[in-house]
């Protein structure tokens, strides 16, 4: 079943809107697979960051992304990769549609609140980044059913 690595960025978590995010995933018929409230470190940051090693706001990227505390998570779901990116909406929140959640909650991109994986390649390397697979819990919702024929 397909993968994603979402996680809350700390504006996302200093502003209170870790419930509202999760509940958004979890209305959609997502499954919560893995959570992990947690610090990221400078390492962790720059190995997840690093396709914008040589762009100017890297700096700017790991101090804010090192300095609060994020929600990383996996969710699993047919098609959740490009459905997830779909909800977070637009890098810029003031171009993402109202109804995402950068839309709905954000104004700055250096504030875009929360992280999604932008291709299923991108999020097998991410979930293998931050989570151990003994730390991936494998479940059947009971509701499996009135979700999918
Ligand atoms: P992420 O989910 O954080 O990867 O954001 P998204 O995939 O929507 O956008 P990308 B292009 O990956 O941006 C990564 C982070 O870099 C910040 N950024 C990006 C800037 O600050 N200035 C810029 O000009 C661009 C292109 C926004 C993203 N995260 N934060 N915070
Ligand atoms: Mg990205």
């Amino acid at each position: 079943m397909e993968r994603t690595f979402l996680a809350i960025k700390p504006d996302g978590v200093q502003r209170g809107l870790v419930g509202e995010i999760i509940r958004r995933f979890e209305s959609k018929g997502f499954t919560l697979i893995g959570l992990k409230f947690m610090n990221v470190s400078r390492e962790l940051a720059e190995s997840h960051y690093a396709v914008h090693r040589e762009r100017p706001f890297f700096p700017s990227l790991i101090e804010f992304i090192t300095s609060g505390p994020v929600v990383a998570m996996v969710w699993e779901g047919e098609g959740v990769v490009a459905s997830a990116r779909k909800m977070i909406g637009a890098t810029k929140p003031l171009s993402a549609e109202p109804g995402t959640i950068r839309g709905d909650f954000g104004v700055s991109v250096g504030r875009n609140i929360i992280h999604g994986s932008d291709a299923i390649e991108t999020a097998q390397t991410e979930v293998n980044l931050w989570f151990k697979d003994e730390d991936l819990v494998s479940w059947q919702p009971s509701m499996t059913s009135w979700l999918q024929e």
